[in-house]
């Protein structure tokens, strides 16, 4: 992960102050891609700890289709309640684009169902991509996130926006486009997620994980996270081992999985560091 921790630096030297939507203000750089070799271990941060157990509920949320936060924070899981509305809707977000995208004759089309087919029956195809970049259920700039789930548009636009996998002598990659990442608090958060979603599809298709590969539009460190006790702290610390994924059953779908059938091991990371999230 020291990969990391030099993307941290480079935003920080070749990157140029910013406004941006939130008010907060950022230094970003705009064009990066970073690759881990899932291979020789699984890519999850050691310099500070990543809560694991929000990262698997919101992965098997995205999966099953779900857009309502009640579906996480009745597992005490909080990471979306600053864009949920009252009921708990965040409109057409990932689940729905990824489960149920609407289709103009009406019908709905599941993307991952298709993806898992597709890898199945023509592994060398070039066509294995999902989108949840939806272009006409995307919010509005003048409305709040609740406003905007209130006339039936997202709550926030996709960070991860498209994704292809890509087959090789029984090995799976995976490339992911960032349009935006927050490098300190989403990005970590992001690589581990599509690190455990390739570790599934490479499950449910028999085959292995191979490369993740992430290429990142505005990459950006907000400016309230610039500090001795944020940034400077997270730099300070060094990389340990990378722990192992295990995935103790083999569902019958990629919609099946449990948080109880993941597990890491051997993650002995550096204590977590809290910092405040721009909304
Ligand atoms: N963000 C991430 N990863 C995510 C996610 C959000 O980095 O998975 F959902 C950050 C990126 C940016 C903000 O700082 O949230 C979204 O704001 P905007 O839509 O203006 O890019």
């Amino acid at each position: 992960m020291q990969i990391y921790l030099d993307l941290i630096r480079d935003v920080i030297e070749n990157g140029v102050d910013r406004t941006d939507r939130t008010g907060v203000g950022t230094r970003s750089v705009f064009g990066r891609q970073i690759r881990f070799d899932l291979r020789i271990g699984f890519p999850l941060l050691t310099t500070k700890r990543i809560h694991t157990k929000s990262l698997v509920a919101e992965l098997l949320w995205f999966l099953s289709g779900s857009t309502n936060n009640c579906d996480l924070t009745t597992q005490g899981v909080t990471i979306w309640n600053e864009w949920a509305a009252p009921n708990g809707q965040l409109g057409p977000i990932y689940g729905q684009q990824w489960r149920a995208w609407q289709s103009p004759n009406e019908k709905t089309l599941d993307q991952l169902h298709h993806l898992i087919a597709d890898i199945r029956k023509t592994p060398d195809s070039r066509r294995l991509v999902v989108s949840a970049w939806n272009p006409s259920d995307l919010p509005l700039a003048s409305l709040s996130p609740q406003e905007n789930v209130a006339v039936g548009r997202m709550a926030l636009a996709p960070c991860h926006c498209l994704f292809q996998f890509y087959v090789q002598a029984g090995y799976l990659s995976c490339q992911l486009y960032q349009r935006s990442a927050d490098l300190f608090l989403g990005v970590p958060f992001n690589i581990a997620s599509y690190a455990l979603l390739t570790h599934l599809v490479a499950q449910q298709c028999d085959l292995l994980p191979n490369e993740l590969i992430i290429s990142f539009g505005d990459l950006h460190l907000y400016q309230n996270h610039l500090t001795d006790t944020i940034v400077l702290e997270q730099l300070r610390r060094s990389p340990r081992p990378l722990p192992q994924l295990m995935i103790h059953r083999r569902p019958p779908t990629l919609f099946d999985y449990t948080r109880d059938d993941i597990e890491w091991v051997n993650y002995n990371p550096h204590p977590p560091i809290s910092a405040p999230i721009a909304v």
